[in-house]
């Protein structure tokens, strides 16, 4: 990798933590809308997700009351802490992201809290998804789960 690019997802990162939490939720899910078009799972055995896990957390947020969904993604961005909150605080940073990905199919199904139709990126949260948007492929899931791996609480270890 070129010091001219990590020089540049370096700052992406670094601008994406400086957005507040409910801007960090829009901008993950224009991120989806906008690059998740060329997501694709990858084979089984090929990634070090693990989709089970994921799926058991996804389920938890599932079963709750759409304010409740919303609220415990905010405090797992926010860190704070919570059974969910720590549950995903323990997963690979991998994991981590497909556990977003699961929530955002999951808005596209209705299942989970949809985005407000009238809510709109700040300028410095659209800059961050233009500037993602300039990388390749690969960089941009690096990006992206940089942006989720700080995120949860690692106050009790599971
Ligand atoms: O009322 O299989 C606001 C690999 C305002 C490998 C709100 C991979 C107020 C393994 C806060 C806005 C890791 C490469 C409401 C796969 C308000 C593998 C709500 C790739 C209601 C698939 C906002 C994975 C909300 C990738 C609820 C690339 C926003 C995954 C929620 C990428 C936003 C995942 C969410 C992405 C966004 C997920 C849930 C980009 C999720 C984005």
């Amino acid at each position: 990798m070129s010091t001219i690019t990590s020089d540049s997802t370096a700052q992406i990162v670094s601008s994406f933590g400086n957005l507040s939490t409910d801007q960090k939720l829009a901008l993950l899910w224009y991120i989806y809308k906008e690059v998740g078009k060329s997501i694709t799972p990858a084979a089984p055995g090929a990634s070090t997700a693990s989709p089970a896990i994921a799926e058991g957390i996804f389920q938890q947020v599932l079963a709750m009351s759409h304010e409740e969904q919303l609220q415990v993604q905010r405090d797992i961005i926010d860190r704070k802490d919570g059974p969910v909150s720590q549950e995903y605080g323990s997963l690979s940073d991998t994991t981590k992201l497909l556990f977003w990905y699961f929530l955002a199919q999951g808005m596209d199904r209705t299942e989970i809290v949809p985005m407000p139709e009238d809510y709109t990126l700040e300028a410095n949260a659209s800059q961050c998804l233009t500037q993602l948007q300039a990388l390749d492929h690969s960089e941009q899931i690096t990006v992206l789960r940089d942006f989720v791996a700080p995120m949860g609480s690692e106050s009790t270890k599971l």
